[in-house]
């Protein structure tokens, strides 16, 4: 494939790291290892992993089968940056070797092993200071030394009942980084995985939410990622209609209704990737896809809402057992989440609270007015589709 595949900060590298183990590139299990999408034609991993610790990088290391990874694309620093996306940004100040510059080097490098490159998708946080901070600069580099490469950012949201007081201020700089230089974003609410994660795991029970791991969170991210990302071919599909459907609902099943407001959530697009090795009948117009068209609310405007993509190799199976649907929707849940960090942030800014902390890195006014704008403009525009 010609895509470069960069994993930034602690979140991002684990994501990452988990896809790999998903595809079975980890333990060699995939099939087809020497013609692998993931990799360049030394079989090696076409990814870049950075983070401003080695923890994280060097635990990853251990776990990997050996060779999988350019060992010069393994990139650490020797200092966290302190859930502080500014100190990400930009170095630190007594500066190690930029992180940044030694990351493009090395992307660079895997670009030109490829015979043409097609774009970056980028692994990590909105609210770590090197996922969200370091991760921004590198879409800003890129973007504007490969203007023609797609960026698609897979990207995690913190906890809505606040892990970090600087989270909001987080979450906005890079959205608005992302919004700026990236062409999409597939947007993973941590709240959300957890409780997908425990539905998979078979627990209803809210007091065992401590018990899921963020293995297993991961586990559901990566096979999302996986879904929608690994190549698709047409086929002949045999699977019916029920089979589908079920399909369609336990999808669907954790989708909120409503926004936090109480208007109802609606999607101006969806793209909905079918797998299985004996599939059929699965077309936009079968009942399970209108069901699932409906189950998003997609906007009456939109004459071509559902985008269907169907295969019938499962790379995640060497078996050929697996079948999964895998669904991507412009949906307007966004919208909670743009509010409460618009709210949270201006509260915060009004009152020049941990305004310091970025100051010191070079992030000033102008870049949080920007991003201000940003959002909000986003927001609105969110607002005005579901009308
Ligand atoms: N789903 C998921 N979320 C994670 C994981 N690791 C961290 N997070 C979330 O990511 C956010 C913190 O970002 P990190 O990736 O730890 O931070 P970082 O990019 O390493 O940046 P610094 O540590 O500040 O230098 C929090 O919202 C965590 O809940 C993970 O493996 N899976
Ligand atoms: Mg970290």
């Amino acid at each position: 494939m010609s895509t470069v595949w960069l994993q930034v900060g602690q979140c991002g590298n684990q994501i990452a790291q988990e896809l790999w183990h998903t595809l079975g590139l980890v333990d060699g299990s995939c099939r087809k290892i020497d013609r692998n999408p993931f990799c360049s034609r030394d079989g090696k991993l076409s990814a870049v992993c950075v983070d401003s610790e080695s923890k994280v990088i060097k635990k990853m290391q251990k776990q990997m089968k050996k060779g999988l990874f350019r060992e010069s694309n393994l990139i650490v620093g020797k200092q966290g940056r302190g859930k502080n996306w500014a100190c990400g940004y930009n170095k630190p100040l007594n500066s190690e070797e930029s992180l940044l510059y030694k990351t493009m080097e090395r992307l660079r490098k895997e670009v030109e092993l490829r015979d043409c490159y097609s774009g970056t998708v980028l692994f990590h946080s909105l609210s770590g200071g090197t996922g969200a901070g370091l991760g921004s600069h590198l879409c800003e580099e890129i973007r504007d030394e490969y203007p023609l490469g797609q960026i698609l950012s897979v990207a995690v949201a913190p906890y809505q009942t606040g892990e970090c007081p600087l989270q909001h201020y987080n979450i906005l700089l890079c959205l608005s980084w992302l919004q700026r230089y990236t062409d999409g974003i597939f947007l993973f609410y941590n709240d959300d995985v957890l409780r997908r994660a425990l539905a998979s795991m078979g627990k209803k029970n809210i007091r065992v939410l401590s018990q899921v791991s963020l293995l297993s969170m991961n586990t559901y991210i990566a096979d999302c990622v996986a879904g929608l990302l690994f190549p698709v071919s047409n086929f002949e599909p045999t699977r019916g209609q029920v089979f589908w459907d079920s399909m369609v609902s336990s999808v669907t099943h954790f989708l909120d209704p409503e926004s936090s407001t109480g208007s109802p959530h609606y999607s101006t697009s969806l793209l909905s990737v079918a797998r299985s090795n004996h599939c059929s009948l699965i077309q936009p117009q079968s009942s399970a896809m209108k069901k699932l068209q409906r189950a998003y609310g997609c906007v009456s405007w939109n004459p071509f809402p559902l985008s269907l993509w169907t295969a019938s190799c499962d790379m995640r199976d060497p078996t050929g057992q697996r079948h999964s649907l895998t669904v991507c929707a412009n949906h307007s849940s966004i919208v909670d989440l743009l509010k409460h960090t618009l709210e949270k942030a201006q509260k915060m800014y009004s009152a020049k609270a941990y305004i310091h902390w970025y100051r010191q890195y070079g992030c000033g006014e102008g870049d949080f007015e920007q991003a201000f704008d940003t959002l909000s403009s986003v927001e609105a525009e969110y607002c005005s589709a579901g009308e």
